[in-house]
């Protein structure tokens, strides 16, 4: 069978990491992939007029599955409606130290579920007057017990015994008091074992204890910022890998954006992408050779070489051509 894969890489370092995902993707045994790489981001954007092309989103929404890289200032009106396209609600950020990297806290392991659809980037913002703008936040019991479901059954089917709730309701009573009281009612339903936690004091403490801690479901902006803090634990950006999903089609992308203090440079960390497609493909049932990827990405991470980001000298191009040597 034939795995038709929509390639997008975007904008920056989106248009290095991920041809070397592809790469690693083309050397597996056993998978057969069609590639059909298509436009988006800031330079589509100043091409054509539109930063998402109807044909990109069109291919996302009919593909098996769809590896994107990165945007840059164009990213709420290519990530977002890139994620729609495939109907996930569930981002799923994997932030975990390997040996051979210097990490600040070596045991971090720690996935975050992050809610996908709704929250402050739900995308509904104005200037109601001049000097005068406002955001709507969207929080619903559907959305929010979804999520819910979908971090416990993940922490349940991979082993994570701590679950908690980031939310801030204290301050966003009705909204994130919402998030809460479904994710509660989920956890309380299943008689799951789980905790809750200020999202700012939640900051702190994966900082200064991350060993105490699994899966984190979290609500929209609060997964984003909460996962960066932990690529922060684990050794940078470079590391973290991401899944959007919860339907049949999936959207797999690096964490990090177009980084374009670095793009165009060939030192790009290639591994949160090629991580990506590992959960790629978990996703289309290949666990076998997502297995053989992250054991490649972990032997390379743990022996070199590394990307400047990692403290090494190699370039995006050595460290993935030593990832295939590995496969
Ligand atoms: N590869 C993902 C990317 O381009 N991230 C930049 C960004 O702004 N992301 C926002 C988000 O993940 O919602």
């Amino acid at each position: 069978m034939t795995e038709d894969i929509v390639v997008v890489p975007g904008d920056g370092i989106g248009q290095e990491v991920v041809p070397a995902a592809v790469e690693v993707l083309e050397a597996l045994d056993g998978v057969d992939f069609e590639f059909t790489e298509y436009d988006a981001g800031d330079e589509t954007l100043a091409e054509t007029g539109e930063a998402l092309p109807e044909e990109t989103y069109e291919a996302a929404a009919s593909a098996d599955a769809t590896l994107f890289g990165a945007a840059g200032e164009s990213a709420a009106d290519v990530i977002l409606p890139l994620r729609e396209a495939v109907d996930s609600f569930a981002n799923v950020r994997p932030a975990r130290a390997y040996p051979g990297v210097d990490a600040l806290r070596p045991e971090t392991d720690l996935v975050f579920v992050r809610e996908n659809t709704e929250g402050v980037y739900s995308g509904i913002e104005s200037e109601i007057a001049d000097g005068v703008t406002t955001l709507t936040r969207v929080v619903t019991e559907d959305a929010s017990r979804r999520i819910a479901e979908f971090g416990f059954d993940y922490a349940e089917q991979n082993g994570y015994e701590d679950v908690t709730i980031a939310h801030k309701a204290n301050v966003m009573r009705v909204t994130d008091g919402a998030f809460l009281d479904a994710c509660e009612a989920v956890g309380d339903e299943r008689g799951a074992d789980y905790d809750d936690a200020l999202m700012d004091a939640l900051a702190m403490h994966l900082l200064l204890r991350p060993e105490e801690y699994g899966v984190v479901i979290a609500p929209n902006l609060a997964g984003d910022v909460l996962s960066d803090l932990a690529a922060g634990l684990v050794g940078g950006l470079g590391l973290l890998p991401s899944a959007n999903v919860g339907s049949e089609r999936g959207l797999f992308e690096p964490v990090h954006g177009s980084a374009p203090d670095i793009a165009g440079q060939g030192i790009a960390n290639p591994c949160a992408t090629v991580l990506s497609a590992a959960m790629m493909l978990d996703h289309l049932g290949y666990g076998e050779a997502a297995a053989d990827v992250r054991d490649a990405v972990e032997g390379v991470l743990a022996e070199g070489p590394h990307t400047p980001d990692l403290g090494g000298d190699a370039s995006t191009e050595d460290v993935t051509a030593a990832i295939v040597e590995r496969l």
